[in-house]
């Protein structure tokens, strides 16, 4: 096949990019490319508009082809290309942290810079470390993860996630010392809830098994994602966080939240903690915080234990860890243009307003043939298809594809479809995005 795709790229042509978390040889045969974007809508290499369903990957909150991001970055590169943060500093990365700091959940107003949410993850994993360390308690080191959670793909993310085929092709290279709470999926108590779901807060009790098992002086720190995004919108039964912080607090080991998907408004809030009103001592973010434009990642720590680290002689660094990429001046001009638009449009607040619509949306959907379940919060949702017999998977790759060819882009995993908006979504949107979902469910087999 030497056809051409789009201007300048045939089939063989496609062969050299490795493609990440992809069936490389399925799409290389039939392949979806995207060429343009604006607000709402994908234009592909052929010019069909596609509905963006899933925020790019949960991370295009302001929508697309935002100008004044693409203003500000063309500005920074001209006048700055790119400037060390290793002993150095530019003003503006002064400013993004204090900005984020504002917006942050009570006292999380230190910011450690990174490029990904999977440098997030193991940055906030060795912070943590390194703290109990400076405070003395140098044997707590153990940390504890949770089933079906992600947190990214660096070894300790990896190690800490809980997503069988994201760990079982690397062997027991993972870090040692890592343990797991259970997840809190349960179809047989709480299909079908609006929201979060009632059954299951007893599920964080398991930490308290955990601190029986390998003692409160070996756990550093426990990482939760306060919604688990990628294994299809999980979300915490009722009191549950609040139980997991109580226990994190009576055995003195640190909490992680990672927001890198619930960040930046996706639930109605800037920080999903806020919205939960349970305070971890680290966030980890990334995604939204440059409406996914330029790579960029944060880590917020709590005041404690950034103090806690401020140790030793004046002249000693005091955390040996960093990025050459960390504040990167194009990634903050990004970074500052983006909490501009969030704070214009109220887009940190805008899908509390949305959820009762969504949620409406999402639960029209139950009835229709071969829905298990069906999820939903803030502006995310997901529904969970019954595999067919023999070939997990299956049935929801071919709803993907066909909503993709019908003009919605949807994100499938495993046996679910999630769904996760831009927070400019309008209403005539939802109803496109779940009429097209609608009618590719009912025609698959
Ligand atoms: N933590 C969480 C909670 C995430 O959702 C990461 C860490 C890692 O971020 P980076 O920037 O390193 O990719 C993520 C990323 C999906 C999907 O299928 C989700 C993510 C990435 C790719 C696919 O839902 N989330």
């Amino acid at each position: 096949m030497n056809a051409k795709l789009s201007p300048g790229l045939s089939h063989h042509e496609l062969d050299a990019f490795w493609m990440p978390f992809t069936a490389n040889r399925q799409f290389k045969a039939n392949p979806r490319l995207l060429a343009r974007a604006e607000g709402m809508h994908y234009w592909t290499a052929d010019g069909r508009e596609v509905i963006d369903g899933v925020s790019g990957l949960w991370c295009v909150n302001a929508g697309h082809g935002r100008r004044e991001i693409s203003e500000a970055v063309a500005r920074q590169l001209s006048t700055m290309d790119y400037a060390p943060a290793f002993q150095m500093g530019h003003p503006i990365a002064f400013e993004l942290a204090s900005r984020l700091g504002a917006i942050a959940p009570p006292g999380l107003d230190r910011v450690f810079f990174t490029n990904s949410g999977s440098e997030s993850v193991d940055t906030a994993l060795k912070i943590a470390i390194a703290y109990q360390r400076a405070r003395g308690q140098a044997t707590k080191t153990r940390l504890i993860g949770r089933e079906k959670g992600y947190h990214g793909v660096g070894f300790g993310g990896t190690s800490v996630g809980g997503m069988v085929n994201n760990r079982k092709a690397f062997g027991s290279s993972m870090l040692p010392g890592v343990d797991h709470l259970s997840h809190t999926l349960d179809h047989e108590h709480n299909a079908f809830s609006r929201g979060l779901p009632k059954w299951g807060m007893h599920l964080a009790n398991e930490l308290e098994r955990l601190v029986a098992l390998h003692d409160a002086s070996t756990i550093a720190a426990v990482i939760v994602e306060p919604i688990s995004g990628s294994a299809g919108v999980i979300l915490p039964p009722v009191g549950y966080l609040k139980r997991l912080r109580e226990i994190c607090d009576k055995h003195d080991i640190l909490l992680i939240f990672d927001e890198v998907i619930t960040g930046f408004g996706r639930i109605g809030k800037a920080f999903a903690s806020q919205v939960f009103e349970v305070t971890p001592d680290l966030m980890t973010t990334a995604k939204g915080i440059t409406n996914g434009a330029v790579p960029m990642g944060a880590v917020f720590s709590h005041r404690k234990i950034y103090d806690g680290l401020m140790q030793g002689p004046e002249n000693a660094v005091e955390l040996f860890h960093g990025y050459t990429y960390s504040a990167h001046p194009v990634a903050c001009a990004a970074a500052l243009a983006t909490l501009d638009i969030y704070a214009k449009e109220n887009l940190l607040t805008r899908a509390s307003t949305i959820a009762p619509q969504w949620e409406n949306a999402m639960h029209s959907l139950k009835g229709l043939p071969h829905i298990i379940d069906i999820r939903n919060f803030g502006l995310m949702g997901a529904i969970d298809l019954e595999p067919r017999a023999g070939k997990p998977g299956a049935r929801a790759f071919d709803v993907f594809v066909k909503c993709f060819e019908r003009g919605v882009m949807v994100r499938q995993t495993a046996d679910t479809i999630a769904l996760s908006p831009p927070l400019i979504v309008e209403t005539t949107q939802i109803e496109r995005i779940i009429g097209i979902l609608t009618e590719v469910v009912r025609e698959t087999a």
